[in-house]
């Protein structure tokens, strides 16, 4: 028996996993099979109605105990003497069993009473039922078979995810292949994956999904479409999530043929009625609207000379009568003129919102960046929060990766979420955490919460990779208790993922504990943003991208300093827009915490930090330390070989290699510029000199060309080489002057959209590796692809433990194709424990 037990066991881990599952594997727990605990021998969901969230948790019940102990248990209506699991609404339990000694719950919240076999599971609503089981299988899939008794409230009614999700299928900054909701300009036919989605969702106590992108589109409120939704709808609600829909402001005149779209114009209004009555003809739960108006060039309220909030309480009293919400977005700037030193778009939320204060419907919510840029890998607290004591709102945090590596570089961002839901805004001298605030708790508002911008696509692995899957997991256990410990939090989503593997979950700990602090460092320092390209994809380095233009994602770069003086002294005013103690702290650079000096002051390059470091040297050390960090990755996973399933095993080492090449771009990128604008060398000597590299241009060159980059920094030495045409193939030749020994061999290319050209390395003539540049073609990597030679497309692949001989011949053969000539960067033999 033991012995089958083993060989099923080592089976069950060979087998592929492709990552749709989530953290709801249920797998089998080889511990509880060879001595299980006590059991429920009976489920009873308390309603047999197929739609309802009571019936779905009797399934997922039985799931998960088939998946997890090898367990048929069947589910029942009835009460039974057997020892049972029994789950349902307060009202429901309390008529089948006449125990009414269930302890008082909020909205959504539950009560889980575990004693051995007998359990039950009761929620305040059917919802909370389902709450509660996620709960309880949660537990025994991670091996935790104690009694329990509690009671868990959510910290906000409002637990949403947002989609960016188009109308033709594709999705606005999403990375794992086209959406699950549209395609083809219509809702599509199947509904299997959103139903999916919706368990994943479920099981982290979601309630809300807006389906369709901000930037909306009108056709979605065609008839056809309208059933679509419906259709969405149907197969969310067993799992207790509501839809809803992203509108586009001047529906009336571009869908609906008004002349325009006034908010207080008469058929304006008529028209928001009748497609609101549509829609909850069609949909009685329908959760609301979400809009973006007046913002990056879209029409709003204001382009009729209305107050956002005439906008807003346009649409709220449309789906007042059906108990229906409005999202109505921060978000709301205009661009600016950099030469005006006073300009500031982080000004624009608090400006527009503020003299607003008051004037919403009450069943309206301003949903508010968690800073007052854009998602950016660290910004202060949005100033919003603390400034609209008589408004409902919601805080928007990004779960897709835009600013942050989009998915391709692992960073496990809670810790961010944590560093402004814990800041303390201090409204009026009192304790105003940014979480208090959103859960409607600091102001006593009756609505508030969470919106999420998610993006998952139709890839297996829902995020485009496995391991980006932990920030959705997290966001909705903050979102339902956001006093949570991203650690702990991180360590549950471990276990359901991969296994109680004691190595297993330190090793995943550890690179996504080091994730967030490391991208950090090799993207934007010390408040300065992420300083990627704002121009174009949003995912490798630019930084000059942020200046000289209006979109105000500006650093005030010059040869002489760097930052946004944001103080009321001397600035642009916005450190004014915080509550007196907060604002106090953040006029001046000694009161301010290093991570944000250059968010809130503009310095000297050799500005000393409350460090001792100077900012210039800062900026080089922090980007040397977080690549370094980023090498670790690859061999910490590799240490986890035979532990994980082959599949997972692949796909993240693939991503992580990815990540630890490109981190030196960023590294690279970002410290070439600033020593070019500032001419302060590097102390340390690291800055401009590479040592162990080759770079391309220097070959000998036979069918290859040089070319300059442009900026210079995408390129290491700022020149590449790509082949003379694209017809035909060249080849790149160098003797190796290295002492003789064992290196690990990179090659910095560039794997641009357009083409999969191909590439062989050899020594002597022998083959030491061969690739194509197809990252991007084949959509292995889903990042934002690049047609160009830049830090978006400059890759590294790296061939471990090569022999290499004083005087040996290097060789690389290119092959064209497409678009893509077969570009080098450089070649670079690195010795153990050199990382450059
Ligand atoms: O960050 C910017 C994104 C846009 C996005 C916009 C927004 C959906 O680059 O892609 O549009 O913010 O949040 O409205």
């Amino acid at each position: 028996m033991r012995h089958g037990l083993l060989v099923l066991l080592s089976a069950g881990l060979a087998a592929a996993e492709d990552g749709m599952s989530g953290w709801l594997r249920y797998a089998p727990l080889s511990c509880s099979r060879s001595s299980p605990p006590s059991l429920p021998q009976t489920i009873v969901a308390l309603n047999a109605t197929k739609s309802s969230p009571v019936y779905a948790a009797g399934r997922e019940l039985q799931k998960g105990l088939q998946g997890i102990f090898a367990r048929q248990v069947q589910v029942t209506g009835q009460t039974t003497n057997d020892s049972s699991v029994i789950v349902g609404s307060v009202a429901q339990y309390t008529r089948a069993t006449g125990d009414s000694t269930v302890p008082s719950l909020e909205e959504d919240g539950y009560w889980l009473n575990i004693k051995g076999d007998s359990v039950q599971i009761v929620g305040q609503n059917e919802r909370g039922a389902l709450y509660g089981t996620f709960e309880y299988l949660s537990m025994l899939a991670q091996g935790n078979f104690s009694d329990v008794t509690k009671v868990s409230n959510p910290s906000a009614p409002i637990r949403w995810t947002n989609e960016w999700d188009n109308m033709d299928g594709s999705i606005e900054r999403g990375f794992a292949g086209p959406s699950i909701f549209f395609a083809n300009g219509v809702v599509v036919d199947d509904t299997s994956r959103v139903a999916a989605y919706g368990r994943l969702l479920a099981s982290i106590g979601i309630n809300g999904v807006v389906i369709n992108n901000v930037n909306a589109n009108a056709t979605l409120l065609t008839a056809q479409n309208i059933r679509g939704i419906g259709r969405v709808a149907d197969a969310m609600r067993p799992y207790g999530i509501q839809i809803g829909i992203s509108l586009n402001f001047d529906s009336p005149k571009s869908f609906g043929h008004l002349a325009m779209s006034d908010p207080l114009d008469a058929g304006v209004i008529a028209f928001w009625t009748d497609i609101t009555s549509q829609i909850y003809r069609q949909i009685p739960d329908f959760a609301g609207y979400l809009v973006k108006a007046n913002s990056e060039g879209q029409p709003g309220p204001i382009t009729y000379n209305r107050t956002l909030a005439d906008g807003a309480n346009l649409f709220a009293k449309a789906v007042q009568p059906y108990g229906g919400i409005v999202m109505f977005r921060a978000f709301v700037y205009d661009q600016l003129n950099e030469s005006d030193w006073h300009a500031d778009r982080a000004d624009a939320a608090v400006n527009y919102f503020k003299p607003l204060d008051g004037e919403f419907d009450d069943n309206v919510v301003v949903q508010i960046k968690y800073g007052p840029i854009d998602f950016q890998v660290r910004e202060p607290a949005s100033p919003l929060f603390a400034n609209l004591p008589k408004t409902n709102m919601a805080i928007e945090l990004q779960i897709t990766q835009e600013y942050l590596g989009q998915q391709c570089h692992l960073v496990y961002i809670p810790p961010l979420w944590k560093t402004v839901l814990d800041f303390d805004l201090k409204v009026d001298g009192q304790p105003s955490l940014v979480r208090d605030i959103v859960s409607g708790e600091r102001f006593k508002r009756p609505l508030g919460g969470y919106a999420g911008v998610v993006n998952v696509g139709t890839n297996s692995t829902w995020l485009g990779s496995h391991l980006a899957m932990s920030n959705l997991y997290a966001y909705g256990r903050l979102a339902w208790d956001p006093t949570g410990d991203p650690q702990a939090i991180l360590q549950d989503w471990i276990r359901l993922t991969f296994g109680p593997n004691r190595n297993v979950v330190d090793i995943i700990t550890k690179m996504s504990m080091d994730s967030w602090p490391a991208y950090e460092n090799y993207t934007g320092n010390l408040g300065i943003q992420t300083l990627t390209d704002i121009l174009y994809t949003h995912f490798g380095p630019n930084p000059a991208s942020q200046d000289d233009n209006g979109w105000g994602q500006w650093t005030r770069a010059d040869r002489a300093g760097i930052g946004m003086d944001r103080t009321v002294s001397n600035g642009t005013g916005f450190a004014g827009q915080y509550p007196a103690q907060v604002a106090a702290a953040y006029e001046a650079p000694a009161t301010t915490p290093d991570e944000l000096l250059l968010w809130f002051h503009h310095v000297p390059y050799t500005y000393p930090l409350h460090s001792g470091k100077t900012v210039i040297q800062h900026f080089y050390d922090a980007h040397y330390a977080g690549a370094e960090t980023a090498q670790t990755f690859p061999a910490l996973w590799e240490g986890l070989r035979g532990k994980i399933d082959d599949q997972r095993f692949e796909e993240v080492l693939f991503r992580l290699r990815f990540q630890a090449g490109h981190s030196i771009v960023w590294r690279d990128a970002i410290s070439e510029f600033y020593l070019n604008k500032s001419s302060i060398p590097d102390q340390a000597g690291r800055v401009g000199h590479h040592p162990y590299r080759l770079e391309a241009e220097d070959m000998q060159l036979s069918g290859y060309k040089v070319v300059a980059l442009n900026p210079f920094e995408m390129a290491s030495n700022s020149k590449a080489v790509v082949t003379s045409s694209n017809a035909t193939g060249g080849t790149l030749a160098a003797r190796l002057g290295f002492e003789s020994g064992v290196y690990d061999l990179g090659v910095n290319y560039y794997d641009i959209i357009g083409g999969r050209a191909r590439y062989e390395v050899y020594l002597n003539e022998k083959l030491v590796g061969e690739w194509m540049g197809d990252n991007v073609d084949s959509g292995r990597l889903g990042h934002t692809p690049s047609m160009m030679l830049d830090g978006h497309s400059a890759t590294r692949i790296t061939f471990g433990g090569v022999e290499v001989k004083e005087g040996d011949m290097l060789k690389i053969v290119g092959t064209p194709d497409g678009a893509e000539m077969a570009p080098v960067d450089y070649v670079v033999l690195l010795p153990e424990g050199v990382v450059d």
